[in-house]
């Protein structure tokens, strides 16, 4: 009948056409490991670093879990606005960050405090960016950006940034930080493909810490694993047991030499997020104890402790001494942050454009308004310095 379109017979599958699927059934995706969860050590893996090196390492562990602990508590105390813990992604944290050069670009997602203070972030702008302080976010002389608060949006910009850099011959990488939930977004998807199409010094690094917030990482993607997800892209991928802290030093320095060479590396390091999302979050409701437990028997610092045994360098290790030093850091860096000069309510007006637009000179405008009216609202404003 006219306007009607044409039958079509109902699809029919020749099986013996031959016709082809790639899955990722196909792909062989190893788990990089250098110390097992059991403590058996694989030594023609182990990188070769000093024994002072070595113990290094263990004291940057030491200091992510005080960090953690001591900023978890301040924020308890109504000292920090919110906090995103790295407990249980210790080993993740630290053995990337320990293979970056100085002049490397961190471009960083929250939860990664050890990374940013090894980079030359100092503790106390570290604590004001808790705190709210936008000051805070510059990173005063660190190679460090801003951190991404819109998940997966600084992907595109650390292939920008790498890009930059091989354009003016600098020697250097760009390393994104980032979670398993940042990789359903559409900017990760830019900034990789992008890396891979113009060939720039990039890491993108994936701690696949399990959740994002209340999502497991079984409903984020079907995808097995995240490293497979490079292929697709035409850039190396490359997975690693994220609580062996040799294993992530030698897959981030192995990312980090390939980058130089402009081939961008995916590194998926996996790993387990065993605290709260962030101090506002309750995991009870989305997770099991038991899971949690299974974890905490694969403590990364509890692993690395095996290796330096094993190697005869724990003796070495005064681990109180070290939880002193960082906790005396930490009292000094609260200290610093308390004198943090008095916050003016611009502040959240003028770092967005050189010349405010005439909106945001109306909004200033209507705020400053609104706080002499009510001066009660003034005292919250600055109640929020110290958190
Ligand atoms: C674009 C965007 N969408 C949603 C949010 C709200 N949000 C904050 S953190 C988060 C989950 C992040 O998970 P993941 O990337 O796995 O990192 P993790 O927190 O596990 O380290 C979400 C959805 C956000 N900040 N930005």
């Amino acid at each position: 009948m006219d306007g009607e379109p044409p039958s079509r017979p109902p699809p029919r599958v020749n099986t013996a056409a031959g016709v082809e699927h790639l899955s990722q059934a196909d792909l062989r995706v190893e788990t990089h490991q250098v110390v097992t969860a059991e403590g058996t050590v694989e030594a023609s893996r182990v990188p070769d670093l000093t024994d002072a090196q070595f113990r290094d390492l263990y004291r940057w562990l030491v200091l992510q879990r005080t960090f953690d602990e001591r900023a978890t508590k301040l924020q308890r105390r109504g000292q920090l606005g919110t906090y995103a813990s790295g407990r249980g992604q210790e080993a993740s944290i630290v053995g990337s960050a320990f293979a970056l050069a100085d002049d490397d670009w961190i471009f960083p997602a929250g939860r990664e405090a050890a990374a940013l203070l090894m980079h030359g972030v100092s503790m106390r702008d570290l604590l004001l960016y808790w705190r709210g302080v936008e000051d805070a976010s510059r990173m005063e002389g660190a190679n460090v950006f801003g951190v991404a608060i819109a998940i997966g949006s600084q992907m595109p910009m650390v292939t920008g940034k790498a890009w930059g850099m091989q354009l003016a011959g600098d020697d250097a990488v760009a390393v994104g930080y980032f979670g398993d939930g940042a990789t359903s977004t559409g900017a990760f998807h830019e900034g990789v493909n992008f890396a891979g199409v113009l060939g720039v010094p990039a890491v993108f690094y994936c701690q696949n810490n399990q959740y994002a917030i209340s999502l497991p990482f079984s409903e984020q993607t079907a995808a097995d694993t995240v490293a497979q997800k490079a292929l697709a892209y035409g850039v190396d991928g490359v997975r690693v047991d994220g609580n062996d802290v040799l294993a992530v030093y030698n897959a981030m320095s192995t990312a980090r030499a390939r980058a130089r060479d402009g081939r961008p590396v995916l590194v998926e390091s996996v790993t387990y997020r065993r605290g709260a999302h962030t101090t506002s979050d309750d995991p009870t409701r989305y997770r099991e104890e038991e899971e949690v437990e299974s974890w905490a028997a694969r403590d990364p610092v509890d692993r690395y402790r095996t290796f330096l045994a094993d190697r005869d360098l724990l003796d070495d290790v005064d681990e109180a001494a070290v939880r002193e030093e960082v906790d005396e850091m930490f009292d000094e860096a609260v200290a610093a942050a308390d004198d943090y000069p008095h916050r003016d309510v611009d502040e959240m007006f003028v770092h967005l454009y050189e010349e405010p637009t005439p909106e945001l000179a109306r909004q200033m405008e209507w705020y400053r308004d609104f706080l002499d009216d009510h001066p009660e609202m003034d005292e919250y404003v600055h109640q929020r310095e110290r958190g």
